[in-house]
């Protein structure tokens, strides 16, 4: 018998999640109404409804789940380091075997000097460890005015005051306070929306310049940091240009900026190396991890910092840390998960045959007519919809508005593909095979016809 095989039909189900269950980034109004889709279980990259369907889900969960559903492996070890030591802390100058071991394993695998980890329970907590290790690095320094961070508008780095006030989504700073002081926005290097007249390449970059001139604007003696995904994941898999990351690089160095390469959705294999900075040229002074870590099997993530700045804040107390840091059941599992990736060479999977068996497929739908560019770096793409690709034009409605019954065409071809914007996003598990990326394109190209066919009835498309 399995205990947590669903019983129940799904409008009850429904009806139980609406009364008591608050959903992250959800209108509960409209939840309520519409109801939840309920997963039940999954298995590969698939996931399966409390109705039966069987739906490819192009986006690993929430760009984590790299290894694909399923594995036992996992399992088996959560249950048997929870029988072993279910929980003790590494504060206090104690430690266990599960941390040292996954320390030690991320600095192995971490490039240049990156071979100190502070554990988190998630990406947003792990970025909230870097806001205070840059500021107290600094002060350590004798420079407690090194305080600001720059970031870039539309990134993601988290959810929590700190985090939420790294990223730059508008809509989350219109909600609760944010951003706290000394955090400055510059612009994405989103050339497709963002980049007018000029080439990606200058374009690229001028956005690039930008870190400059806020770096000058506000003084070097001001600025601790600036973070960025290697390629932004949340705000819409958008790529830079060629000349952008070379040029931040390059101002980061000159002014003697710490670097923070935010790694939760390009590390572990999803950009075909083992963290995006590796696949883009970028030296970080500190990454962040998360998400494919553990695959999402358990909660944890992470800062990997330099021997530089491990060795300034050893200098004193750090007076930081969370009850899960190092979590000896998500240590454990994190460290089969990447077992499993070097194991099974899933990251020689992605870099010699599905990414770019991928890249193909994926930059084929620009041939349809909505599909404006077509983005893709490993195993996260994105395609641009527009009326009138040659222009580059936004639909006349909101944005979102024709991305999301772009969604909604997915879903009901068993497909899970997000939309940020009119963009639609996918990053696969890494385990997708070449006939389940055909499947993948089938059902994207169905979706896309069927919203177009929505669009030119709304009067939002013409042929
Ligand atoms: N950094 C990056 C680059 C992320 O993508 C975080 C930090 C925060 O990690 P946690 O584990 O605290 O969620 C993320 C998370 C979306 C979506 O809608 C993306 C994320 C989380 C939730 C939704 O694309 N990314």
């Amino acid at each position: 018998m399995n205990l947590l095989s669903n019983k129940f039909p799904t409008k009850e189900l429904q009806m139980r999640d609406a009364a008591h269950h608050m959903h992250p980034f959800t209108s509960q109004a409209e939840l309520g109404e519409k109801g939840a889709r309920v997963i039940t279980h999954a298995n590969g990259v698939f996931v399966y409804d409390s109705e039966g369907e069987e739906i490819l889900d192009a986006m690993a969960g929430l760009w984590c789940v790299n290894i694909g559903y399923g594995r036992h492996e996992l399992a088996e070890v959560a249950a048997r380091q929870m029988k072993e030591l279910s929980y003790y802390n590494t504060f206090f100058q104690t430690t266990h075997v599960p941390a040292i071991e996954l320390a030690e394993k991320l600095a192995e695998l971490a490039p240049y000097d990156l071979n100190h980890v502070f554990f988190a329970g998630s990406g947003s907590e792990a970025n909230d460890t870097n806001i205070r290790l840059v500021r107290h690095y600094w002060a350590l320094k004798g420079k407690p005015n090194k305080s600001v961070i720059i970031s870039r508008k539309n990134a993601y780095h988290g959810s929590s005051i700190g985090s939420g006030s790294l990223g730059g989504m508008s809509a989350m700073h219109d909600q609760g306070g944010m951003p706290i002081p000394d955090i400055y926005h510059i612009n994405q290097p989103n050339w497709w929306s963002e980049g007018g007249e000029m080439s990606p390449e200058d374009f690229g970059l001028a956005c690039a310049q930008e870190l400059e001139e806020k770096i000058k604007f506000l003084g070097v003696d001001r600025v601790a940091a600036f973070i960025a995904e290697p390629v932004q994941g949340a705000g819409g898999v958008i790529v830079a240009p060629d000349t952008y990351w070379p040029e931040v690089q390059r101002i980061c160095d000159n002014y003697g900026i710490l670097l923070i390469a935010d790694e939760v959705i390009c590390g572990f294999g999803r950009t075909g190396n083992w963290f995006g900075s590796q696949t883009l040229n970028i030296k970080p002074d500190i990454m962040t991890i998360a998400k494919g870590l553990s695959s999402g099997y358990q909660p944890i993530g992470g800062s990997i910092v330099s021997d530089e700045i491990e060795s300034v804040i050893a200098q004193d107390e750090f007076n930081h840390g969370y009850t899960y840091s190092s979590h000896p059941v998500a240590a454990a599992v994190a460290l089969e998960n990447l077992r499993i990736i070097e194991d099974e060479n899933i990251i020689g999977h992605v870099s010699n045959n599905v990414a770019p068996y991928l890249k193909e497929s994926w930059q084929g739908l620009c041939e349809h007519p909505l599909v404006g560019e077509a983005k893709i770096v490993g195993m996260m793409g994105s395609i641009a919809l527009t009326p009138n690709k040659e222009i580059r034009a936004p639909f006349k409605s909101d944005a979102g508005t024709v991305g999301y019954i772009c969604r909604e065409r997915c879903f009901a071809n068993k497909l899970i593909m997000r939309h940020v914007g009119d963009r639609m996003i996918i990053s696969p598990p890494l385990v997708i095979t070449e006939s389940e990326i055909d499947l993948l394109i089938r059902r994207a190209n169905k979706a896309l016809d069927e919203t177009m066919e929505k669009l030119v009835n709304q009067g939002l498309m013409s042929l």
